[in-house]
């Protein structure tokens, strides 16, 4: 489908729950086949690997896993970071065995620590010297659309009401950050910056209809990430929670559904082709994203514009592929784009594959009221007042929660 047909297939946007059409979820324990998943072996060897490929060659794209070549370079180290509390590190993770081709990760653990400590890891929109006031911290180049956004970049800090870094250290966790757009600039150039053309096959110049968009690339980034982390003796890399808003909350949620050695996952805000189901076509939709965002997903995403019943799985089954790892859904509430009521029923129909973990999930046919999270099972969710962000009221419950299962 050209943009063209893609848009002309685009319903009106509805923001009125009398007018969520009908919907029949596929079964998270449901082969294709017809055949009924019986336990968490038939899961883990079955059903599982069935739904991660059908996510990949439908929606996220297939990246090429841990190339050969990634290695890593500590590039300064600063124990007497944000008041003597942290030691800061900036690494480079190179993508491949040249130089050319890195991001930097930022790393800050708590200087009281007597063991190796758990992190937060998550990715930044607008450098990793907009996340603190840390006037050391090497500043990212800005990777926009020529002739889009500040041309020199945002100022230090510039993010830090996103980023309670003192309070992670205080609680006794590091925070890992990366620029996006060290990965993949955020805008569709046809893929011939950021990581894709590392990895075309001789003669390609774009990725195929079932290869990774700019958020599988994003997701792909995080687990290079990982690859550092395990080799940090300062972390513990069986204690990493991935986080993310927004955008980069579905990368977040892609990420821990893909990659195992995340023992924990955070979406915040991250609404459509992230937590919310794509079958309520609640504000935004199939057909909108791809029209807007085209880089976003892979090619064959396009074909369930206007269509997302014809999907065979909805993002439900994305929250349950995490299973039986901890899951944290946010919501805000007065970000309808990202259509509350579909993140948090996401999260309710993933539940029977943490309940045959033998887990408690989230339940209800209702969010909670705002400002009352749930957390007593292993799909913790809240809705916090006001708009699109993440806040230190949801950094908070985001640790809480993380207490009962990393510390
Ligand atoms: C919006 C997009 C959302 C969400 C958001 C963001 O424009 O429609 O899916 O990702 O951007 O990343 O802030």
């Amino acid at each position: 489908l050209g943009v063209s047909g893609v848009r002309a297939q685009e319903p009106a946007m509805n923001y009125d729950e009398s007018r969520v059409p009908a919907y029949t979820l596929p079964d998270p324990l449901t082969m294709s086949d017809g055949r009924r998943v019986a336990d968490t072996e038939g899961w883990m060897s079955e059903r599982r690997p069935e739904l991660l490929a059908l996510f990949e060659s439908q929606i996220y794209g297939k990246a090429p896993g841990r190339p050969e070549g990634v290695h890593f370079e500590v590039l300064s180290e600063d124990r007497y970071a944000l008041s003597n509390m942290a030691t800061r590190k900036e690494i480079a993770v190179y993508f491949t065995d040249d130089e050319e081709h890195f991001m930097t990760l930022l790393l800050y653990v708590p200087n009281k620590r007597t063991d190796a400590v758990p992190v937060f890891l998550g990715l930044n929109f607008k450098g990793n010297h907009t996340i603190c006031d840390d006037p050391l911290v090497t500043p990212s180049t800005l990777r926009t659309e020529p002739g889009k956004g500040p041309s020199e970049g945002f100022p230090r800090a510039a993010a830090a009401s996103r980023w309670p870094v003192e309070m992670l250290i205080a609680n006794g966790y590091g925070l890992a950050t990366v620029y996006r757009g060290d990965i993949d600039p955020d805008y569709d150039d046809g893929f011939q910056n950021g990581v894709h053309p590392l990895f075309y096959r001789d003669g390609q110049t774009r990725p195929a209809p079932d290869e990774w968009g700019t958020i599988a690339a994003w997701a792909w980034g995080l687990s290079r990430a990982m690859d550092y982390l395990e080799t940090d003796e300062d972390v513990d890399a069986g204690r990493v929670a991935v986080i993310g808003h927004s955008r980069l909350g579905k990368a977040a949620l892609w990420a821990g559904a893909v990659d195992t050695r995340f023992a924990l996952v955070v979406s915040n805000d991250s609404g459509c082709g992230g937590a919310a189901l794509a079958r309520r076509r609640y504000a935004e939709t199939v057909a909108r994203i791809n029209r807007l965002f085209p880089h976003w997903f892979c090619d064959n995403y396009k074909r369930y514009a206007g269509d997302e019943d014809a999907l065979p799985v909805d993002q439900h089954e994305l929250i349950a592929l995490i299973a039986p790892r901890p899951v944290y859904i946010a919501s805000a509430a007065e970000d309808k784009w990202a259509d509350v009521k579909g993140e948090f029923l996401a999260g309710v129909h993933a539940t029977p594959v943490y309940e045959l973990f033998g887990s408690e999930g989230l339940y209800g046919t209702e969010p909670p009221p705002a400002d009352e999270p749930c957390m007593s099972g292993r799909i913790g969710y809240h809705v916090r007042s006001g708009g699109h962000d993440i806040t230190l009221y949801d950094w908070r419950q985001f640790v809480k929660f993380a207490d009962n299962y990393l510390k």
